[in-house]
């Protein structure tokens, strides 16, 4: 398997199992076995603010050092990933397929909020429904982010399991949310759930995921949910 060595390349990241800004830019370079380090700071310990600011003004993570470069926010980086490392079609190369990664990617990034309060990422989570329920607004949401599954499957499908056929940065942008229809319980219909499946098949998820389960950090609001 390629390995590219580039370890002047590190990633900090809030925690593996509810950061899922996080998730993005490390399965970017897992998912192509681009060497990189790593630090993990709890982002429910206060201490860890001071850290985080350190390292960008922005005090988020995740955050990636490149050399003198910082660069943070998921989205920045998986810029700068699609620049440094052009031979992996970060975004595709057809422009049909590389404006629709790109639509759908400052899609997921500016929006579905009522989702992301009401369904927060938590991979250690038993898959059943929130105690709360579903509420319309949140419906709303997974109805918009499955159509954007099939309506991008079903036009580049053909090309592979992803989202605009071969694992893109559009898939990074969604993985996260692959993982919330999952463990919150949410009944998919069979096209929506193929997409759901070939993220969880991702061996960079597999492998973000097994972290995310050795973590003892807790956060109790959210495991309650
Ligand atoms: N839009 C940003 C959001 C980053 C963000 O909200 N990160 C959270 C972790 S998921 C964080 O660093 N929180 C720590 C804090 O606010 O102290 C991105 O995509 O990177």
């Amino acid at each position: 398997m390629l390995y590219i060595a580039c370890m002047n390349l590190k990633l900090i990241l809030g925690n593996k199992n509810y950061s899922s800004w996080s998730m993005r830019p490390w399965l970017a370079l897992a998912e192509h076995d681009i060497a990189f380090e790593e630090e993990v700071l709890n982002i429910y310990d206060p201490a860890s603010k001071a850290k985080i600011l350190k390292y960008s003004p922005a005090g988020k993570m995740p955050i990636l050092i490149d050399g003198d470069n910082t660069i943070w926010d998921s989205l920045a980086i998986l810029e700068t990933f699609a620049d440094k490392f052009p031979q992996f079609d970060l975004w595709p190369k057809d422009p049909a397929a590389r404006a629709l990664a790109r639509s759908v990617s400052a899609e997921m990034h500016s929006g579905f909020v009522p989702l992301r309060k009401a369904m927060p990422m938590n991979l250690k989570r038993t898959p059943v429904l929130p105690k709360a329920g579903i509420a319309g607004d949140v419906q709303a949401d997974i109805r918009r982010i499955c159509d954007i599954f099939v309506d991008a499957r079903t036009r580049f499908g053909a090309r592979g399991d992803f989202l605009l056929g071969a694992f893109s940065a559009a898939d990074c942008m969604f993985a996260p949310v692959a993982s919330r229809l999952r463990t919150y319980g949410v009944r998919l219909d069979e096209p929506c759930e193929e997409y759901v499946e070939a993220i969880h098949n991702l061996d960079s998820f597999k492998r973000w995921k097994e972290a995310a389960l050795k973590e003892t950090w807790a956060h109790t609001h959210y495991d309650a949910l």
